[in-house]
């Protein structure tokens, strides 16, 4: 491991957590020097498809901090793309993963099973929405627990076709790039992709004239009449507020309307929470939001602080209608995830981390707007708790403005302040911080921001 030398930084980066020092501070451009060479031995070594947003290489995090080899400490507003949403190396999480590693890392569930899977799939079957009795399956990745969910839909109901939506991103495996709708840089040469999967026409206020949920909901519902046909669908797929795709709110009513029709029509409703979920739109889910019960609820990411598990959640009788042996997998459901898992639900609780994001979304909201006012080249502040974006445009327009997004993103970068960019026209700044960040650190990117739009006009 790299440890840290450079004379003018006396951060000892080698432990993460909530006690590093809280603070953004530069030490060496950005990236630095050994960032820098260990980017060279990535390119060398590391498959040139796996791209990196900002190339400084982390050696310890925590809070709402990012401290890199050269000493440079950043403030995190990614959380790994909403992943360590209880922060990174939450004390919790660190002692339950130690605790078990120690213990034994791996049985396989499928094998000889452990507690803490069962205890995982009874708290998510008590925290999800709906009080009907539930069932949890475990896997890795977003994307795998997508595609059983799809698996245990087309088992349930004996039909096959899948319906997704405008801008959704649902992942990197064959079935979930079919799923996902933006081709670069998902899905482009990595074709033929799987069959029977239809796009909808999404809620997307801002460029549809904030079109109302209903009128939306009918849209998409005529278009998958008219193009499925409810007789061959067993599911309808989507992120209630989508993430890839640019942070789009859906209109009031939209989602509702759509689980409304697939009850009525013998089509599993399948909520995509993988980067919505467990509190970081300050509810534990937002479907809460929208008053909707999902029939089946893909989570991952935010479930175990940074370690891979990911599940689906959902009524009884469609869940257990896949067949003994049907679902499963190596490592689904791992341990050491598990423990996580465990860790992250207390500490969503015992934190108050549901309000926490709610709080966080208040003052970055406000600061976002009052940025807004001034400067017309953000069209849209939009998202719910610490879930937010802006949508970047020509001023007065709603003409997508990719170049200056990544200008923005660049200056905050060089600036020690960690953003990500989404959306299809990959115009639109997104905000995911740790709920463990503290309102200084965020009122300091948030000066940050009015500055780099500021650098960049
Ligand atoms: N569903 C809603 O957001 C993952 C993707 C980053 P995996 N989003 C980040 C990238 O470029 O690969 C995601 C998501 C939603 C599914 C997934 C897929 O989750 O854990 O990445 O497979």
């Amino acid at each position: 491991m790299t440890t840290n030398t450079t004379e003018a930084t006396p951060i000892e980066a080698t432990t993460g957590g909530p006690t590093l020092p809280q603070e953004r501070r530069l030490v060496t451009a950005i990236p630095g020097p050994k960032s820098q060479e260990l980017q060279a031995r990535k390119t060398a070594a590391v498959a040139g498809g796996v791209g990196t947003t900002l190339p400084v290489y982390i050696t310890a995090a925590g809070g709402g901090v990012l401290v890199d080899v050269d000493g440079n400490s950043l403030i995190d507003l990614g959380s790994g793309i909403a992943v360590t949403t209880v922060g990174n190396s939450a004390p919790r999480v660190v002692q339950a993963v130690q605790d078990q590693v120690a213990a034994f890392t791996h049985t396989c569930f499928m094998v000889t099973p452990y507690a803490g899977y069962v205890e995982v799939a009874e708290a998510l079957n008590r925290i999800t929405p709906g009080d009907h009795e539930k069932r949890t399956a475990l896997f890795n990745s977003g994307s795998e627990a997508v595609e059983n969910a799809v698996k245990i839909a087309r088992k349930y109901t004996g039909k096959t076709g899948v319906v997704v939506f405008d801008h959704a991103y649902h992942g990197r495996t064959n079935l979930t790039m079919a799923m996902t709708a933006k081709n670069m840089p998902y899905k482009d040469g990595f074709g033929p992709f799987a069959s029977d999967v239809y796009r909808a026409p999404l809620s997307y206020p801002f460029r549809d004239d904030q079109m109302d949920g209903a009128a939306a909901a009918a849209r998409a519902i005529d278009q998958i009449d008219k193009q499925v046909g409810a007789q061959n669908l067993a599911a309808i797929v989507i992120e209630p507020i989508q993430g890839e795709g640019g942070f789009i709110v859906p209109a009031d009513g939209f989602l509702r309307a759509l689980t409304e029709w697939c009850t009525a029509n013998n089509v599993v409703f399948v909520a995509d929470e993988v980067q919505t979920g467990f509190a970081r739109t300050g509810a534990m889910f937002a479907v809460e939001h929208d008053d909707v019960v999902p029939d089946l609820i893909v989570t991952a990411k935010g479930i175990a602080g940074g370690l891979p598990l990911s599940a689906v959640t959902g009524r009884a009788e469609i869940m257990d209608s896949a067949h003994v042996g049907g679902l499963g997998g190596t490592y689904g459901g791992n341990p050491l995830a598990c423990a996580a898992a465990l860790a992250v639900l207390e500490t969503i609780e015992a934190d108050g981390l549901v309000d926490r994001a709610a709080k966080i979304g208040a003052l970055m909201t406000q600061r976002l707007l009052d940025l807004q006012e001034r400067d017309g080249r953000i069209g849209d502040v939009r998202g719910r708790g610490a879930m937010i974006a802006v949508e970047l445009v020509r001023a007065g327009t709603t003409e997508p403005d990719a170049d200056l997004t990544k200008r923005v993103a660049a200056a905050a970068h060089e600036r020690g302040v960690v953003v990500l960019t989404c959306g299809t026209y990959g115009n639109v700044l997104r905000f995911l911080p740790p709920l463990s960040i503290s309102d200084a650190l965020l009122t300091d990117a948030c000066d940050v921001l009015d500055e780099v739009f500021e650098v960049t006009k």
